[in-house]
């Protein structure tokens, strides 16, 4: 009998060890559990986290193409009536920007075109146009000195001229209609 009491005991004693051997390992699922919840933050900040670049991305793009070192600048020029002036002797822009220009030749008579070109070169170059004739505009092709021009504008038209500003400095712009270049010239200033 004693010897079968002990060997209950013993038994009891086994399954008592088992059951907490089981309660042990029932333990670490719980300690596995609770690093569990971290580890899905973890995963949900990753996933918040690309979506920023994708859209930084093309907001970085776009401004590139369309937008200029300079930004863009309007310039509006006319002449005086049937005088052979501009109605201003003094443009401006900043280097690289993208200049538009746009000359509306209110006269009822004579045709005019804008030229810019390089500084203390308005007569030559009008005496160069003056050789390329009216079918090229008074306008000289190939000349270095020639930066940007509008076409011959008629009476009561207008045109545009449309070119990124050069380096900083003074340039002159100028009418290189036979015999305009003396009165209808001015000081195109890059700053
Ligand atoms: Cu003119």
């Amino acid at each position: 009998m004693r010897k079968s009491l002990l060997v209950l005991i013993s038994i009891l004693s086994a399954v008592m060890l088992l059951a907490i051997a089981c309660g042990s390992d029932e333990a670490d699922p719980n300690a596995t559990d609770t690093p569990a919840p971290p580890n899905t933050i973890a995963v949900e900040d990753r996933a918040t986290e690309p979506p920023p670049p994708p859209t930084a991305m093309p907001a970085e793009d776009t401004p590139v193409p369309s937008a200029p070192a300079g930004g863009t600048v309007e310039l509006t020029i006319d002449v005086n009536g049937e005088a052979l002036e501009f109605t201003t002797a003094s443009l401006s822009a900043a280097a690289g920007s993208e200049v538009v220009l746009t000359f509306n030749n209110s006269s009822s008579v004579n045709s005019h075109n804008w030229a810019l070109v390089e500084a203390g070169t308005k007569d030559d170059v009008a005496t160069a146009g003056l050789a390329a004739g009216q079918d090229n505009n008074w306008l000289p092709s190939g000349d270095a000195r020639l930066l940007s021009a509008t076409i011959l504008i008629g009476p009561g038209e207008s045109g545009q001229a449309t070119f990124t500003a050069p380096a900083a400095g003074d340039y002159q712009f100028v009418c290189t209609f036979p015999g305009h270049n003396f009165t209808m010239f001015g000081t195109f200033t890059v700053n």
